[in-house]
């Protein structure tokens, strides 16, 4: 019995660090304009000041196929708005998810005709990933209207989970080799 808890015990520490090094690999998703989405009439210089973004997260852009497109362009191109060069790379699914693989500053334009010179244009700083959520300077936007996955909010539940999870294990293990110990002896 005695050898069943300690082996248990173990796991528990094999279990702290699986925890641990997924919350090292995890990426955070960031829907580029929150709620409103990848459009016209939206502030995305606001929104882009709002988040540390760190290599391994992924941008989502969500709009109308067709009506809208995403580029990665250079920072003269983000500027001028004239994309008859510095197109790095282009989007059109609808659902675009950009992988942030680089340290470097991104910018992005919407490619369809004055869409850029309207506003659907922003540029971001992606920093190697420290995954420290709690550096977030503000708190996350408005309450969601209809399931919005904000990968800020979900990071932090998961961590929140993880926690909780192994403060609840450790106890019981720790509780229980406890009291077999008190009996035994
Ligand atoms: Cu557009």
């Amino acid at each position: 019995m005695k050898i069943t808890l300690h082996l248990m015990n173990n796991l528990f520490f094999i279990l702290i660090i699986i925890l641990s090094t997924i919350n090292q690999i995890k990426s955070e998703e960031y829907t580029v304009g929150d709620d409103y989405g990848w459009n016209t009439g939206f502030d995305y210089f606001e929104w882009s000041q709002k988040y540390n973004f760190s290599v391994g997260d992924i941008l989502v852009f969500n709009y109308v196929q067709g009506q809208h497109n995403t580029y990665e362009v250079t920072e003269d191109t983000y500027r001028s708005c004239n994309s008859s060069t510095g197109i790095l790379q282009m989007y059109d699914s609808g659902n675009d998810k950009v992988s942030l693989t680089e340290a470097k500053k991104y910018w992005f334009i919407c490619n369809i005709p004055d869409h850029c010179r309207g506003g659907m244009k922003f540029g971001i700083e992606v920093k190697q990933g420290s995954s420290n959520p709690g550096s977030t300077p503000q708190p996350p936007p408005p309450p969601p209207t209809q399931g919005s996955n904000n990968g800020y909010k979900i990071v932090q539940i998961n961590g929140m989970v993880a926690w909780t999870l192994l403060a609840i294990f450790g106890i019981w293990f720790f509780e229980l080799d406890f009291l077999i110990y008190c009996k035994i002896i």
